[in-house]
């Protein structure tokens, strides 16, 4: 499963494409039946594997049951210091706070759609088209901001301004090390240079999939992805040295310390950081000259650009786990398994397949990285609602007065002295001690992604007056 995701090349437009081009043109790519055409061709390379997944599921369900839990779906979610129905409900109540945010969000950028579209590609009620959000599975929307956003004077595109300025892999990559030393972090060791892969090898395949790797407990830490200059990749390259960070700051512990608080706290340490990544940091540091940094008159425009990243991501990181829990419970059979994952991104992310219902046949779970390698998914939803606590807090410790989204702490080695505190205790404590020692709380909260989106929610609420949102299957 995993080198057939790996290795999968689809034919597009005359040519043998790999899943990282067709990302990329998925970022641009405005015209339907194209999108069309390169979403259901990626969905169709992983037909093959519903066997080999099935057959999976019932291997490593045993391996739970030998290690005294019920099943794969509990035994990941026993990882947080709760009880995994406890953890559940916490998922729940996480997304309960964001929820009316989404329904929001969904609703304006379907009449966006519908009115760019027409009826035919994208109606103005029920669920939107899943290939016309600029992603390949529909879980971050940001690459559609320039067609979905308000239109404002002073915006800016930093694709472009990456592309513009030559940008290569390793310059984007230099600049990620560069906030990390800024907040006092020791600079990365020669070997991550000379060791790490940062873009695709012309002679061999590889997985492509972004990760970071701690080889040695000592030193030699590595990102291993295939860089495009974009807005994107600029995203990825801090969310993996936020692991390399996360990995070298816990080294002194034992050995079974050496992790995470929960795995969710480290998905959340390189996009907390590039949350930091505000216009004014991008002046500091060159990328955007001091007058085209945006008036706060931009500010819904920017906060659209991140809910549309970040808030769209909620519903569709629960529905992956959603299907997995119920796969491993056998609550969702083999012969179910596409029927079920739709359900349930319609119920949870109001989207649906272009071109009508898939064959049932198909196994479109599998055309995302997480399933094909069996990695838990949970994380990154949590991730996403730690990194707004991370950034809320830090943003306090700063002093800062004006919106948060404005905040940055790049250069603050008092904010990073603390941050480095909470990553040196790894996983030598529950995790709510990792988070009172940064943030002084001790839960999960979605309030600090509330206060963030706040003045964009309200923008919403005004743009979708009088239309009916939701979709059906929603409740
Ligand atoms: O898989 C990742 C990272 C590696 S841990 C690149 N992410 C998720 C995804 O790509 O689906 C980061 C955000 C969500
Ligand atoms: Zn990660």
């Amino acid at each position: 499963m995993s080198s057939l995701y790996s290795t999968s090349r689809v034919d597009y437009q005359g040519q043998q494409r790999t899943l990282d081009q067709l990302e990329e043109l998925m970022v641009t790519e405005r015209n339907p039946a194209r999108t069309q055409e390169m979403w259901t061709k990626w969905h169709n390379i992983s037909r093959p594997m519903a066997q080999d997944y099935a057959r999976m599921v019932s291997i490593s369900n045993e391996g739970a049951r030998e290690l005294g839990y019920p099943n794969v779906g509990d035994y990941w979610l026993s990882n947080y210091d709760m009880p995994p129905d406890q953890m559940e409900h916490e998922v729940e109540r996480l997304w309960g706070q964001m929820q009316p945010f989404y329904e929001q969000l969904h609703c304006y950028v379907r009449t966006r759609l519908n009115a760019r579209y027409g009826d035919a590609v994208q109606p103005a009620t029920g669920p939107i088209r899943a290939d016309l959000l600029g992603n390949m599975w529909a879980q971050e929307w940001g690459n559609i901001a320039d067609i979905v956003g308000p239109t404002t004077r002073g915006g800016y595109n930093l694709t472009n301004l990456l592309q513009q300025q030559h940008y290569d892999a390793t310059r984007m990559a230099r600049t990620g090390e560069r906030f990390y030393t800024s907040l006092g972090l020791a600079p990365l060791p020669d070997t991550f240079w000379e060791r790490s892969m940062l873009v695709r090898p012309r002679d061999r395949d590889v997985v492509c999939h972004a990760s970071a790797w701690d080889l040695d407990a000592t030193n030699d830490v590595r990102v291993k992805m295939c860089m495009a200059i974009n807005a994107d990749d600029f995203q990825t390259i801090h969310h993996e040295m936020g692991h390399n960070y996360y990995q070298r700051a816990y080294q002194h512990q034992p050995f079974l310390f050496q992790d995470g608080a929960h795995d969710g706290f480290h998905e959340a340490i390189g996009d907390f950081i590039a949350l930091n990544t505000t216009p004014d940091y991008l002046a500091q540091i060159g990328i955007l000259r001091r007058n085209q940094i945006p008036p706060a008159s931009a500010d819904t425009a920017l906060l659209m650009r991140q809910a549309l990243d970040k808030i769209a991501f909620l519903p569709f990181a629960i529905s992956v786990d959603q299907w997995r829990w119920r796969v491993f419970r056998g609550q969702i059979q083999p012969a179910d398994y596409n029927t079920s994952w739709w359900q349930i991104r319609q119920h949870y992310q109001g989207i649906v397949p272009p071109g009508g219902p898939r064959p049932a046949d198909a196994f479109d779970p599998g055309a995302k990285y997480h399933v094909a390698n069996n990695v838990p998914y949970l994380r990154y939803f949590l991730a996403r609602v730690l990194q707004f606590q991370f950034y809320e807090a830090a943003c306090r410790q700063a002093g800062w007065q004006g919106a948060l989204n404005r905040c940055t702490v790049y250069g603050n080695t008092a904010v990073g002295q603390r941050f480095n505190q909470m990553l040196e205790m790894g996983r030598s404590h529950p995790w709510p001690d990792a988070l009172e020692a940064f943030t002084g709380t001790r839960q999960m909260d979605g309030s600090s992604m509330v206060h963030y989106f706040q003045p964009l929610m309200t923008w919403l609420e005004t743009q979708n007056r009088g239309h009916q949102c939701g979709w059906d299957g929603m409740n």
